[in-house]
């Protein structure tokens, strides 16, 4: 082949390139770069996209996040921002502090600044900042800015919120975390989820771009458990570079490392209108959002705290139709729904009052149903609390247990066996495809495990439907002196259930949750177990909006280990599970208990039958 002669020929060819690289926006924009500087000097990647042909004031709408502006703004324009682009904006795209091709250090969701000191920065400090910035520079703006974007640029939206700029004038905070360790990624009720936390940790402080890990075995299941004990963590990948990683292993009980960033105690104040979005089937950050209007809402004096939960899975509503999950149909296109009908007229009734009304309270998907319900309160008013009881047999019932049946049920767990958490091989967790869609997966693959109890109820006789708790109370014992209780909520369709979609005798996740014995007292001083003394656990599935519809059951499923999307508890109580060694780790012998007195049971908050 020859090679190009001309210098005039490589120029055209690097000018192609080049402009094959900048990423596309929508036809209808300007692309301009800027690296914009924050107060202490440090300066931010930012692509200002403005309307070519504004009809007016243009608000302005940022999205800031770690992932990499330039590779996502195809995307953004082409779904996420999509319905809201005739509304008269200009886009702001910004890498974070310490990502891509932005300055200065990333610190995973970094915790808010010392008010006292001008000097230092937070995410809040950045965002003012930028939007002091904006503010200046995007010609034709009308003062007014929003903020939106899903998991971790949903929580900058959030920490931006609740230290606001003055025109900071409505943000949508979606699947946002809120406290990593009572819930959304990293830890849920202080159990570790061991493959998220390890894969995205490699993921985000490996380099400033998206690190991959290379597992050298096609499953990830059998990977970790190869790797043994979390000590090995360390010891054969980490070597102790990776700060957040390092993080866990100096911080595993609930202390102020981790009370500091939750942002549980600074939700007291609805500081802008406040859009907050989740789905039902989110593997990775459902608390959060639903923790932030909950605790909105007891300040919500004017109104301006509003819910929508879809049967989305992370990020779900932000591109596609969302008309399906996995093998699960929703009778119609949710995700678009929701962009069209939601979220651009809350954005065009803030940002530039073009009359489209405010959202209502809570828009909440009812699935099961497949059907979107609007209420104006969230959980609805005059629900009622049903409990399902454990009962010998593997029976699931509104009675409550009889003296004199069969106590408990009991099984052998094995940390060298666990329960998987989705069907194997357990491929790494991106680039999926699994992982987004595990929640949907049949849960089959464990009924029937020798390690894993089912109780359920026979064929329902009318229809069932959840709204707001669901909470379950199982007294149970161990033969450690620590463990693991894992409880997962499931509807059990029919066998003769084939249409609209073959789901026949089909097991779906509703809910599932850990707890950790050594935090039944206490999350911040865990305390081991007496071996076989019969002890209470409260484990709250969040909330629900579900329709267990006539002729299914209602099945709950309890097990020790769920992995290795939660780490495998030793089952023998030792000061720090990060760092147990090999030997650590032992069977054990786990009792659930159903009598009049150690009554387990689940309590479904359940809209009166209409
Ligand atoms: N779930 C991811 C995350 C958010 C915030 C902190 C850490 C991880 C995400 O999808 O962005």
């Amino acid at each position: 082949m020859r090679r190009p002669a001309s210098a005039l020929f490589a120029l055209l060819v690097t000018t192609a390139i080049l402009h094959a690289q900048q990423p596309k926006t929508d036809a209808r924009f300007e692309r301009t770069e800027a690296m914009i500087p924050m107060r202490d000097g440090k300066k931010l990647f930012t692509t200002v996209h403005a309307p070519k042909d504004p009809k007016g004031p243009v608000a302005i709408v940022l999205l800031r996040t770690p992932y990499g502006i330039d590779g996502r703004t195809e995307r953004l324009f082409r779904d996420y921002f999509k319905e809201m682009i005739d509304d008269g904006y200009a886009f702001v795209l910004q890498d974070i502090r310490g990502r891509f091709k932005s300055e200065g250090t990333f610190v995973m969701t970094r915790p808010a600044r010392d008010p006292k000191d001008p000097k230092a920065v937070d995410e809040a400090s950045d965002t003012s900042d930028t939007i002091d910035w904006l503010l200046k520079e995007v010609k034709n703006n009308n003062g007014r800015v929003g903020m939106l974007g899903i998991s971790y640029p949903g929580w900058l939206a959030a920490v931006a919120m609740l230290d606001p700029h003055p025109a900071l004038k409505a943000v949508s905070p979606q699947a946002s975390p809120v406290d990593m360790f009572l819930g959304d990624d990293f830890h849920h009720n202080g159990a570790f989820r061991l493959s998220y936390g390890f894969e995205y940790v490699a993921m985000m402080e490996t380099d400033k771009s998206n690190f991959s890990f290379k597992f050298d075995k096609h499953d990830t299941y059998e990977w970790y458990l190869k790797l043994g004990a979390l000590s090995n963590v360390n010891r054969l990948h980490f070597k102790n570079t990776l700060p957040t990683w390092n993080d866990f292993v100096a911080h595993p009980n609930y202390d102020t490392f981790w009370k500091t960033q939750s942002l549980e105690p600074r939700l007291t104040k609805v500081t802008v209108p406040t859009l907050n979005v989740a789905g039902w089937y989110d593997q990775e950050d459902f608390r959060g959002p639903l923790k932030i209007y909950e605790l909105l809402e007891k300040h919500d004096t004017k109104n301006q705290n509003f819910l929508v939960v879809g049967p989305w899975n992370h990020g779900g509503w932000g591109g596609g139709k969302a008309d399906k999950l996995g093998r699960i149909p929703f009778d119609s296109a949710t995700g678009e729904r929701f962009r069209k009908e939601i979220q651009a007229p809350f954005f065009a009734h803030y940002l530039k009052d073009v009359g489209r009304d405010a959202p209502p309270e809570a828009r909440m998907f009812q699935t099961g149903a497949n059907k979107w319900e609007t209420y104006d309160s969230w959980p609805p008013k005059g629900v009622v609390s049903r409990k399902l009881h454990f009962h010998p047999k593997g029976k699931l019932s509104f009675d409550p247990p009889a003296e004199g049946a069969p106590e408990a049920d009991e099984y052998v767990s094995d940390p060298a066996n666990p329960v998987p958490y989705r069907p194997r091989p357990v491929r790494p967790t991106y680039p999926g495809p699994e992982w987004p869609e595990w929640m949907v997966q049949d849960q089959r693959f464990t009924h029937g495990r020798p390690d894993v109890l089912s109780y359920e109820t026979e064929p329902l006789t009318e229809d069932v439907v959840v709204a707001g708790s669901m909470k379950v109370k199982l007294f149970g014992s161990t033969s450690g002196t620590d463990c693991d209780w894992i409880v997962r909520l499931i509807d059990v369709y029919p066998d003769d259930y084939t249409k609209p979609a073959d789901l026949a005798g089909s097991q779906l996740l509703i809910a599932g949750e850990p707890v950790r014995a050594r935090f039944r007292k206490s999350l911040e001083k865990p305390e081991p177990v007496k071996p076989g003394a019969v002890e209470e656990y409260t484990i709250d599935l969040n909330w629900g909006h579900h329709r267990f519809r006539k002729g299914h059951k209602i099945m709950v499923q309890v097990s020790s280990t769920w992995f290795p999307v939660i780490d495998r508890n030793p089952q023998k109580f030792v000061p720090n599970i990060f760092e147990a060694v090999d030997g650590d780790f032992q069977k054990a012998t786990q009792r659930v208990y159903h009598t009049p007195k150690f009554a387990s049971h689940i309590a479904l908050d359940v809209l009166k039958a209409k």
